[in-house]
């Protein structure tokens, strides 16, 4: 519904309304924007101006249901969703705003006529890539859905002026640069000035009477810095939903300390404002948390901070009291990252608005949801006692209280069980006392979710069994998902077209479900023709780009076989690696029966403090350089190095895959999210059953998925009565030679010693099982080849994985996260008429 209000306030002027969706509207308000933001002519504007000034076209029409959303859901009240994540892996914004706007092929039309290639226009955009990998693009996958979705919803977050840094590779090696992304503006966010808060750190907590006479505690930070509000539309696919996506900065809270001025310490004055602005200068470029760094928690405390504050300004505008905060609200936390809202909301609610501990808590128990995304006890969160105590004494002394409470609770519940209560505590204690932001969250959740079917099991019967013991209600499953529009339409639009027109709709686009429709064109040769021409034009375009970014050549026809994701030694990017070695050796030996031509290629960054996950990225490309200049070989097997796996590139990298590598020990990998793009741009799978595998096979059907290793179940077994990866390498002669080979040092100019680290700690530790799984996974691949070998058998094993990949869509996660965690209802925006179109 719009309001009447909202009809006129939207710029009228005749033909080019800054927001008309026709040719005519787009080309020039295109050549308007060129001119007077851009201040350039057609005849002299570079790419750079070309793509901002398609931005900003863009980006009007965008407003105009931006605007429109939040003014409906301010007025009827919505019950909305805070997405709380410090990271976001947005990806380009410009071509999938075209799609969801629907003017993806008036402005082809549109950049023609002008005589302009809006491929190369789209080239132009640079990336937030304020994300590390699968955590940071769910919530921009679920920040699509959400739109699409016509949930009423808020993304908070960071606005790292440094995100995920640059891969290149120099030398075989990952070498880190750093990502300027705002460097040329950023044409999608606007600053909102108006929007700013205080956030404290350090100082002291005390008591005090107030007006009233009551005892009651406050904090008195010794640094008060602000964050400021910097707002990105998100627009749903074909809706006039438009969510806001609000990403915080960090300033000093005046720009002079005219006291400091006038003492004549003008640096230092400067100096206290570029202190402030360190807080959000940069992404911490880990997948798992780093000991004690402060800045980190400083990081989180920021952003969740100004969040809780702008919800209760908002609650307090529009609805009122804080009593039905949780009526209005409801709060998902992106992993532990931002815990500390539970006890920020708490102490907002006690020390700023007077209310009773009581109250408080119900509030915040109700409106707090939390999402675990991994079981490795590496990667839980945890902070000391004394750092805590240093940056946040007041919120230490409320996860305190917290923890008093619920272990009387505990204590109630399991009378003498005091070794519960250890484990159980939001305390770790020790040598060093411990902050567990995981029991944190879930003790301050009321509905706590794993990623995937396998992984919240986990997380029910072994992570958190003890706080399932006590309220197993709380645990649920929702598997993961991701937006069809990037990663089905705007990255592959040759096979979007070639479903559509045999769908003889587009449908599917929003209701993935209806992919089941190609069921009834598997046999079809035709169909089966157009679907293999698809693929192969898609990897053609990756051999172009891939010549000219590494100088590498790939054959189109042979099997693209890929794996690509962050670099960790759970996702065993080294076995690979040795079935690479495998067919080299085979082909050496003249032993190519069981072979096909394959190009290997791998991608993703590494950890740059991650010595291991940077040492299998020089393998790679060593093993790759001797492979690629051998003609021996090269004619079978080449290797090649994606430098710079991110969304922009993972684009041309799904399109082309024949298969999909998702390799990790079972029972480490959360859910993988790479899996299912992977698979609805028909890439056939070979994987263990972990995370969301699991559920991948079920829905493609067993017959079409080529599953090899051990269970999360025979893989704990085997830890538990003792692994001994030696016998392995003892006993397997063709691993024996493998790993043998790396120690030789061809691959290293007779450097024995280079790999020595990784081959080491596969035959004496091999804390992933690597070498338990070498066998099985070798198999397999030669099942793989075989199939391979028949093209309509694995043609229409292709087709049957895009069928059936529907379930994976982030539309389908974003409902069950509606329906059963959140309880929020679509509220739907009424587009505003257009005049033009
Ligand atoms: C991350 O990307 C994931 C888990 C993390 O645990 C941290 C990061 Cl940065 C703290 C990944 C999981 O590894 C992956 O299995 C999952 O699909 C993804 O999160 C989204 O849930």
């Amino acid at each position: 519904m719009s309001t009447p209000n909202s009809q006129e306030s939207v710029p009228r002027t005749g033909e080019h309304t800054r927001t008309g969706l026709s040719k005519a509207a787009l080309k020039q308000d295109f050549l308007d924007n060129l001119f007077y933001i851009q201040g350039r002519f057609r005849e002299v504007a570079s790419p750079h101006d070309l793509y901002m000034a398609a931005a900003f076209t863009t980006r009007d029409r965008l407003l105009k249901h931006w605007v429109e959303s939040a003014q409906v859901f301010k007025t009827s009240h919505a019950r909305t969703v805070c997405y709380l994540s410090a990271e976001y892996l947005l990806g380009p914004h410009l071509a999938t705003n075209l799609v969801n706007l629907g003017i993806m092929e008036t402005a082809h039309e549109a950049s023609k006529e002008l005589g302009l290639d809006l491929e190369a226009i789209l080239e132009e955009e640079e990336e937030p890539g304020l994300g590390n990998g699968g955590l940071g693009r769910l919530a921009a996958c679920f920040m699509e859905s959400l739109s699409t979705c016509q949930i009423p919803a808020i993304g908070y977050g960071i606005r790292y002026e440094f995100g995920i840094f640059d891969q290149a590779i120099e030398d075989g090696w990952q070498v880190e640069k750093t990502d300027n992304w705002l460097r040329n503006g950023n044409p999608w966010e606007i600053p909102r000035p108006r929007i700013r808060f205080a956030v404290g750190y350090g100082g002291y907590t005390e008591s005090y009477r107030d007006e009233r006479g009551q005892t009651r505690r406050r904090w008195q930070p010794a640094l008060v810095i602000n964050g400021m509000a910097y707002d990105t539309p998100i627009l749903g696919y074909r809706t006039a939903n438009a969510n806001l996506l609000r990403l915080w900065k960090a300033e000093a809270t005046c720009s002079f300390d005219f006291q400091a001025f006038n003492t004549g310490d003008y640096y230092g004055a400067v100096h206290a404002s570029i202190q402030a602005e360190t807080i959000s200068k940069v992404l911490y470029p880990n997948d798992e948390p780093e000991a004690g760094k402060e800045l980190r928690l400083k990081q989180q405390y920021f952003f969740v901070s100004c969040s809780v504050q702008d919800m209760i300004r908002l609650h307090l505008n529009t609805v009122g009291p804080l009593e039905t905060f949780a009526e209005k609200f409801v709060i998902q936390l992106n992993d532990t990252h931002p815990a500390l809202a539970v006890v920020e909301l708490m102490r907002l609610l006690l020390d700023e608005h007077a209310m009773s501990w009581e109250q408080a808590w119900d509030i915040t128990h109700r409106t707090f949801c939390y999402t675990n995304h991994t079981l490795l006890p590496e990667a839980l969160e945890t902070w000391s006692v004394s750092l805590f105590e240093r940056l946040l004494p007041r919120h230490l002394e409320l996860i305190y209280e917290i923890n008093r409470r619920f272990l009387d609770e505990v204590r109630m519940r399991f009378l003498g069980d005091e070794a519960r209560v250890w484990r159980m505590s939001l305390i770790a204690e020790g040598s060093e006392r411990r902050v567990r932001m995981a029991n944190l969250a879930v003790v301050g959740s009321r509905a706590v979710n794993g990623v995937a079917k396998l992984h919240s099991k986990l997380v029910k019967t072994m992570l958190f069994k003890d706080f399932a013991d006590l309220w197993p209600d709380r645990f649920h499953n929702v598997t993961n998902g991701v937006t069809p529009r990037r990663f089905m339409v705007v990255a592959n639009p040759r096979l979007s077209k070639l479903i559509t027109r045999t769908c003889g709709h587009d449908h599917w686009i929003r209701d993935l479900e209806l992919l089941r429709e190609l069921e009834a064109h598997v046999d079809d040769a035709g169909f089966q023709a157009e679907w293999r021409a698809v693929k192969y034009a898609a990897k053609r375009d990756l051999v172009e780009w891939m010549q000219q970014t590494t100088d590498i050549r790939l054959d189109p026809e042979s099997l693209f076989d890929v794996q690509a994701k962050r670099f960790h030694e759970y996702k065993r990017q080294h076995l690979k690696v040795l079935h690479v070695i495998r067919c080299y050796q085979q082909i050496k030996q003249g032993q190519t029966q069981d072979l096909v031509p394959r190009a290997f290629i791998f991608g993703g960054k590494a950890a740059p403090g991650y010595f291991m996950a940077k040492l299998m990225i020089k393998l790679i490309n060593a093993v790759g350089a001797v492979i690629n200049n051998d003609p021996q070989v090269n004619g079978w097997i080449r290797v090649a190095f994606l430098p710079n796996f991110n969304v922009k590139n993972s684009q041309r990298l799904y399109p082309a895959a024949d298969l999909s590598e998702q390799i990790s020990l079972a029972g480490k990998e959360a859910s993988g999210t790479g899996n299912m793009k992977f698979s609805m741009n028909g890439a056939l799978t070979i994987g263990t059953l972990d995370g969301a595998n699991v559920e991948i096979r079920e829905a493609v059907g067993a017959e079409n998925f080529f599953l090899f290793g051990m269970t999360a179940e025979e893989a704990l077994q085997r830890q538990i009565t003792g692994y001994r990866p030696w016998e392995f390498y003892q006993n397997d002669p063709e691993l024996k030679s493998d790993i043998d080979l790396i120690n030789s040092g061809l691959f290293s100019h007779g450097d024995t010693q280079l790999f020595r680290p990784l081959t080491d700690n596969l035959i004496n530790h091999d804390p992933f099982m690597v070498l338990a799984d070498y066998r099985a996974y070798l198999d397999c691949q030669k099942t793989v080849s075989d199939t391979y070998k028949d093209r309509e058998r694995w043609t229409r094993m292709s087709i049957f994985n895009v069928a059936r990949i529907g379930r994976f869509s982030s539309d389908r996660a974003i409902r069950e996260y509606a329906e059963h965690i959140w309880k929020v209802e679509p509220r739907v925006i009424d587009p505003v008429t257009e005049v033009d179109s």
